[in-house]
């Protein structure tokens, strides 16, 4: 047999950094904390306190995606913008319904929960001044449509920094589409005194099995819940997740729970 040679030991040279870049550019910056950005310290700090559970699933929502599509198309022509979210509020205001003590509140002390009558869904909304969240009051009585119209409603008062304490104020559970951005996973932080909040993913088109054990093409997204593990348990976040996840995956089930 051949003699093996050991292979050459790696010699090459880490490049040498161009002299410019090791020196600073401008000036450091400080800046006060103002406002919303204030307001972000002041909530996350709180919510650090909560000891989180995390659950994840994934959603076929391709039956979703194409009734949103026939749907659009009749909400433009009422002049509304019928995105996903409003769906996916609708289904997590059926699904409280069923789990209410996921649209609870816990007092400071930790001493008393409050059972929430309004379903005051909140959403995350990226705006010119920086998070904000307003919410989507007494889903419970709404439809899908008039979620959407006041969806639109909030979206462009967010646009114009124009979001008050009346849009700002009340929310009993929230739900964050990192998605509408990009992002496929989030991990999303409670604000207390509510208990829980779901985060939504980017729908992708990916390949899954049917019944035959043929791949087909599917449109699938990420939920990952985050719920205060002192008043909620696992089971209870996973059966309301899996409520919630079987509106979105079978549209014509929500028929049965509509008011
Ligand atoms: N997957 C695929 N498409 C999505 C999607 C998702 N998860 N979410 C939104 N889209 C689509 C919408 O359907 C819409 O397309 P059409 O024109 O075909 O209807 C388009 O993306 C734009 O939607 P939108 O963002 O204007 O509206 P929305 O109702 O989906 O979301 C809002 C509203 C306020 C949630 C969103 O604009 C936003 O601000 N998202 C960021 C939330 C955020 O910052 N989260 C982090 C919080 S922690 O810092």
């Amino acid at each position: 047999p051949k003699p093996t040679t050991a292979p050459a030991p790696f010699t090459a040279k880490a490049p040498s950094v161009p002299v410019g870049l090791t020196q600073p550019v401008g000036q450091d910056r400080t800046i006060p904390l103002k406002g919303v950005s204030k307001a972000m310290v002041k909530i996350m700090t709180a919510a650090l306190k909560i000891p989180p559970f995390g659950y994840y699933d994934d959603v076929d929502v391709t039956q979703l995606v194409s009734l949103r599509k026939n749907l659009k198309v009749v909400a433009e022509q009422r002049g509304i913008q019928l995105t996903y979210m409003p769906i996916f509020i609708k289904a997590a205001s059926l699904a409280l319904l069923q789990y209410p003590v996921l649209n609870s509140s816990l007092d400071e002390a930790c001493e008393n929960l409050t059972y929430k009558a309004c379903h005051n869904i909140g959403v995350a909304m990226d705006t010119p001044e920086g998070l904000l969240v307003p919410s989507v009051k007494n889903v419970q009585n709404l439809s899908i449509f008039d979620i959407a119209a006041e969806l639109n409603r909030l979206q462009a008062l967010g646009l114009a920094g124009k979001l008050g304490t009346a849009e700002l104020s009340g929310t009993t559970f929230s739900l964050s589409n990192i998605g509408s951005i990009g992002g496929t996973y989030a991990r999303p932080v409670i604000m207390p005194p509510n208990v829980a909040i779901g985060a939504i993913g980017k729908i992708q088109v990916l390949p899954r099995f049917d019944e035959k054990g043929e791949i087909k093409k599917a449109h699938i997204m990420n939920v990952s819940w985050t719920a205060d593990h002192r008043v909620i348990d696992g089971a209870t976040m996973a059966r309301f997740s899996n409520l919630w996840k079987q509106y979105l995956e079978d549209p014509t089930t929500f028929i049965l729970s509509l008011k």
